[in-house]
């Protein structure tokens, strides 16, 4: 059985995303970051690090989105979402690395220090359709950033060209409708811009 703990519109929509893309059954808890709700003892017992996402699999729980976004791609190999070769893993791995050690942070930080880390991202992705060749884990990722990062911040038009490209072609994804129809249906708490 798993359990998706997550907050609409947070980091944890990647999580989100990528259970529907491989369509197994779940269970979604919303915990409100508005209400403070990751910091109640309760929480803290399933993720000390007192963030969202968690995903509990059979009782054992995995956190970071890049984990739980590996961990689907590897468990659900049908859905396709992670490259067989090691090579490619490898290159999934950095570029989540990338994106939650670098883009991340950088929203948090205003808008000047989030184009610069934003333009490697777009200079890195430029003349491919999915980060990896194929649609992969990292593109849920690298996605869910960039939709909080220009739903927030005013990134002039035309900056990010290749990040605005793959933007278009991940809305046009089921399961990402799907993820942003249950979220809003629930509402979006954004406590801070910092917190997200
Ligand atoms: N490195 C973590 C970051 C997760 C994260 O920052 N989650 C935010 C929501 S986007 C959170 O739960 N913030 C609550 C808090 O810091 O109190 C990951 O990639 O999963």
């Amino acid at each position: 059985m798993l359990t998706l703990y997550y907050s609409p519109g947070s980091s944890s929509m990647a999580a989100h995303i990528a259970l529907y893309e491989v369509g197994v059954p779940f269970e979604a808890k919303a915990i409100s970051l508005k209400n403070k709700e990751q910091k109640l003892p309760e929480y803290l017992a399933i993720n000390p690090a007192g963030k969202v996402p968690a995903l509990s699999i059979d009782g054992r729980v995995l956190t970071e989105v890049a984990g739980i976004l590996f961990y689907l791609g590897k468990a659900y190999p049908a859905a396709k979402l992670l490259p067989d070769d090691a090579e490619a893993q490898g290159q999934a791995v950095s570029w989540m690395s990338f994106i939650a050690s670098t883009l991340h942070p950088a929203r948090a930080k205003g808008l000047e220090a989030a184009l610069e880390a934003y333009r490697i991202a777009d200079r890195k992705l430029a003349g491919r359709d999915w980060v990896l060749g194929d649609y992969s884990v990292a593109d849920i990722h690298l996605f869910r950033l960039y939709w909080r990062l220009i739903g927030s911040l005013p990134v002039p038009q035309g900056e990010l060209p290749a990040l605005d490209a793959h933007y278009e072609r991940m809305m046009r994804r089921p399961a990402v409708l799907k993820t942003i129809e249950a979220e809003t249906a629930v509402g979006f708490d954004f406590p801070t811009a910092r917190m997200v």
